[in-house]
């Protein structure tokens, strides 16, 4: 009989990966322990739009970065939470990643929060940044041989999220295990990730519930440290931290303030949003540095004009942007490997998609970001690295939004100052610091967590000798 598929795009179908089975439909064409990098593989040839139907649930996938241009364009479209979102409305309700559009939370954390995320926000971070960094090179240099990447960039931006946002020090680089939060908080929401895909299947809801007890202690533990770190500066005006402004701030025209549970989901999305992404970006980038010797050589040069002659030499605030060929390097980082890599969009009210797709407001289409920076339509040569794709010209030569590592509109991502000035900085303190050499027989692979980061790649430090000298031109 078959009742309406969820997502049904009034009845439309599109292409799909051409195995789909009764009831199942294309279960067996995704891997559940890497939805994402499996959809990369069976989605490469089914053009610009193609569908996914597990159980009763249907998925939208866009891969052309024309189409996904229109569906970025918020004058028509808006964010849209399919269920592996809304899955985390468990742990993250309200917050601002996990929230509805219309939800009266949203603007309210929107609107008193926006100030602490702008380019000169930045400043007061910085000195965080820094100090965090510094600890980061302390750890590597009484350690021997060479170090994993991704697990130390994560130690790097967990410690500098939590500092600039609750003032808490997880003492990341005085063990040498992580933290048991970062775990428990990881596994919690891995869990509630395989719970949204789970739900559209007979019986999984039961299945649900019972990784949601089986979860229960963890997260119990992750939201008993949130609320008591919460509980112990309500009271408090200090405002120096994103916990102090969300305690202290109240909404100019409605004097509204955010509630205890609202800023502990807040400070949960933001651990969760803030940290693994940036170190997925540092750790992307500094494995196409180490397989790029001219993109190295250029980004150690800049580090070493703008930062002297002292390896262990920083940049003040008002240096970060100037290192424009870093962070050259990071966008195209970000643009081969994304590490959100993919978002949600609905329309707004009835429309037509591409002149061709009627697409409703209970729609929705996944933009895989991975497979729209790769579009050959827009960029040549797409899997080869070339931070010069990003030189003002050719960006201006590009379509308006080619590029979405920060998601659309509205609901783009709050934090995009606060990662880039860190990763930023940290790339260029690095390379001013020490030479680097990544193991030539790695591959790369890419480790689907919440979101993607290079697995065991490790690099070779060495440290750089002062004076540092600028490398010959060749
Ligand atoms: Mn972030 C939303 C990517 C760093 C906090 N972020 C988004 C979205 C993308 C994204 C894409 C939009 C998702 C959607 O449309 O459903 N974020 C990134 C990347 C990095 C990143 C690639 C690093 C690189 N994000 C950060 C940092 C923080 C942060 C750092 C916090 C300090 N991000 C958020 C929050 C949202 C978000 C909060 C939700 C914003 C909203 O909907 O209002």
């Amino acid at each position: 009989m078959g009742r309406k598929p969820k997502n049904d795009w009034s009845g439309q179908s599109f292409p799909h990966a051409g195995r789909r089975k009764p009831f199942i439909g294309d279960l067996g064409v995704s891997d559940p322990r890497h939805p994402l990098l499996s959809l990369l593989e069976w989605g490469a040839d089914l053009g610009p739009i193609y569908e996914m139907r597990i159980f009763r649930q249907n998925f939208v996938f866009v891969s052309g970065a024309e189409l996904a241009a229109e569906l970025c364009d918020e004058s028509r479209f808006c964010k849209a939470l399919p269920p592996a979102i809304t899955a985390l409305r468990h742990y993250a309700g309200d917050g601002l990643f996990t929230a509805y559009n219309d939800e009266p939370n949203w603007q309210l954390a929107h609107e008193l929060l926006m100030p602490a995320f702008t380019k000169s926000a930045m400043q007061s971070y910085h000195p965080i940044m820094l100090e965090t960094a510094a600890e980061l090179f302390d750890y590597w240099d009484r350690q021997s041989g060479p170090v994993d990447v991704t697990r130390s960039m994560t130690k790097l931006t967990m410690e500098t999220l939590s500092r600039a946002a609750f003032s808490h020090d997880f003492g990341s680089f005085t063990t040498s295990q992580p933290h048991p939060f970062v775990g428990a908080m990881v596994r919690a929401l891995e869990t509630g990730r395989r719970k949204g895909g789970l739900l559209t299947a007979p019986g999984g809801r039961l299945i649900g519930r019972y990784l949601d007890r089986r979860n229960a202690e963890q997260q119990a533990y992750v939201d008993k440290l949130l609320d008591d770190l919460i509980a112990e500066r309500s009271g408090s005006d200090d405002q120096h931290d994103l916990l102090g402004i969300m305690l202290n701030t109240e909404h100019a025209e409605t004097g509204e303030k955010l509630s205890a549970l609202n800023i502990r989901y807040q400070i949960l999305t933001f651990l969760v949003a803030g940290h693994e992404t940036t170190s997925g970006a540092l750790s992307f980038a500094l494995y196409y540095l180490s397989r790029n010797p001219d993109c190295l050589a250029a980004a150690q040069r800049e580090a070493d004009e703008i930062l002297g002659d002292d390896p262990a030499g920083v940049p003040t605030f008002e240096q970060v942007p100037k290192f424009r060929y870093i962070r050259r390097c990071l966008d195209e980082a970000l643009r081969i490997w994304p590490t959100v890599p993919a978002f949600a969009r609905s329309p707004r009210e009835d429309t037509t998609l591409g002149d061709r797709y009627l697409m409703r407001p209970e729609d929705w289409a996944v933009i895989v970001l991975g497979q729209v920076h790769r579009d050959p339509a827009v960029w040549e040569d797409p899997d080869v690295y070339d931070p010069d794709r990003f030189l003002p010209a050719n960006v201006k030569q590009r379509p308006a939004h080619s590029y979405k590592p920060f998601g659309a509109g509205l609901r783009a991502c709050i934090g995009r100052q606060f990662a880039l000035h860190e990763a930023v900085l940290v790339l260029a303190c690095l390379l001013h610091r020490y030479d680097l050499a990544g193991d030539p027989g790695y591959e790369l692979t890419v480790d689907e967590r919440l979101t993607m980061v290079p697995q065991d790649f490790e690099v070779t430090l060495e440290p750089r000798r002062a004076p540092v000298t600028a490398s010959p031109v060749s």
